[in-house]
């Protein structure tokens, strides 16, 4: 199966599937002499991990990870940085029953279709456990950024169905299950998922993610516009569908003097571009959102067919994430981490030697 890896110099591949042995991904293109250790990339980790709340999963993974290759006396040598996590809670029985019928909404149908045969266990190479890959790969490219360059990427749920969500705590972030940076508004989004869980249903969800920090310049034009790389980025993620930049489709009702961020020399008045001018970072904070579909494995009984195309029903039963956004926050940093660290290398590879006489604007 190609479409395992991303990035150009900074490039990562992912490999394993939800119910094998482990998952795995080999992050290659990391600059010599950065200081990395596991402690560096499980601390992200634990943000993404299952079984932490009555709201996601109840599989109980540790996701420990281990670093193979590409380490010595705990700084980075510029060769291949190979990472391990174990599966250790599989229960593949869950899936004996739909093993021969396909979830509508769900990868199922169309890996049959394409490979003849699939791992039905859990997801296989479909489930969103593969993106425990993307968080431990995008905390090396978010730990380059941060000490080389002060780049910060945080993220946090901007809608829960439909339930909008401002940012009055950022630092709440990481202290809520929901990822939510409006606290205030926990017990609502309590209500509604406890009550989503008892109809045994899904619910799609909003994430907003800010990279701050980054210096002008990054994006290559014109198929590699770091708004296209973020958007491939982005939506490569599970259950991902939709990406927006900036005023995203809301540009569509703007005029022209609206959209436009006005400059000064003290910077940007607003930032409806999102960070980037022509597909090249401006020095404003990259702002990117996702749209995620609410998660197609759900008890509620639904039309559909087995492998032999005969109409039947199906029920899914076992361990399930009624909303994949509630944990996709940490996720979506990574990837915008990852595509930030490529864009920087290349940047640097091609343009090292450029000298700027124009002042930058920031804010
Ligand atoms: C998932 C199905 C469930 C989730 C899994 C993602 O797996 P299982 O049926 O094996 O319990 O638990 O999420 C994770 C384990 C994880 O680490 O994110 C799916 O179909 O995507």
């Amino acid at each position: 199966m190609s479409g395992n890896s991303i990035g150009r110099l900074f490039t990562v591949t992912t490999f394993g599937e939800s119910h094998g042995p482990a998952m795995g991904c080999v992050v290659d293109g990391c600059p010599p002499g950065m200081a990395l250790s596991a402690a560096d990339i499980q601390a992200d980790l634990e943000r993404r991990r299952p079984g932490k709340s009555r709201h996601t999963t109840p599989r109980q993974e540790p996701d420990t990870v281990r670093i193979l290759s590409g380490v010595f006396e705990g700084l980075t040598t510029g060769t291949p940085i190979g990472l391990l996590i174990e599966n250790v809670d599989q229960r593949s029985r869950d899936y004996g029953d739909i093993k021969d019928k396909f979830r509508p909404g769900h990868a199922d149908y169309t890996y049959q279709q394409k490979y003849g045969i699939r791992d039905y266990r859990g997801g296989g190479r479909s489930s969103a456990r593969e993106t425990t890959m993307r968080v431990a790969a995008g905390a090396i490219a978010r730990k380059y950024l941060g000490e080389r360059l002060g780049i910060g990427i945080h993220g946090y749920v901007s809608q829960l169905g439909p339930i909008e969500l401002g940012v009055t705590d950022m630092g709440a972030v990481d202290s809520n299950p929901f990822f939510c940076a409006d606290p205030d508004r926990i017990p609502e989004l309590e209500k509604f998922m406890d009550e989503l869980r008892a109809e045994g249903d899904s619910i799609g969800a909003k994430i907003s993610i800010l990279a701050s920090n980054v210096p002008p310049g990054l994006g290559e034009p014109v198929f590699d516009k770091l708004e296209a790389s973020l958007a491939h980025a982005l939506m490569s993620i599970n259950a991902v569908k939709g990406v927006e930049l900036g005023a995203g489709f809301a540009a569509i009702n703007q005029k022209g003097s609206e959209h436009r961020d006005e400059m000064s020399p003290d910077g940007f008045a607003k930032n409806d571009a999102g960070g980037t001018l022509g597909g090249i970072s401006s020095g404003q904070d990259i702002l990117a959102s996702i749209a995620l579909k609410p998660t197609s494995s759900i008890s509620k009984p639904g039309a559909t067919v087995d492998k032999e195309g005969k109409t039947t029903e199906i029920v899914t039963t076992g361990r399930h994430d009624p909303c994949v956004g509630l944990r996709a926050t940490p996720i979506a940093e990574a990837m915008v981490a990852l595509v930030l660290m490529d864009h920087y290398l290349r940047h640097r590879a091609q343009n090292a030697d450029v000298e700027n006489t124009t002042p930058v604007i920031t804010g």
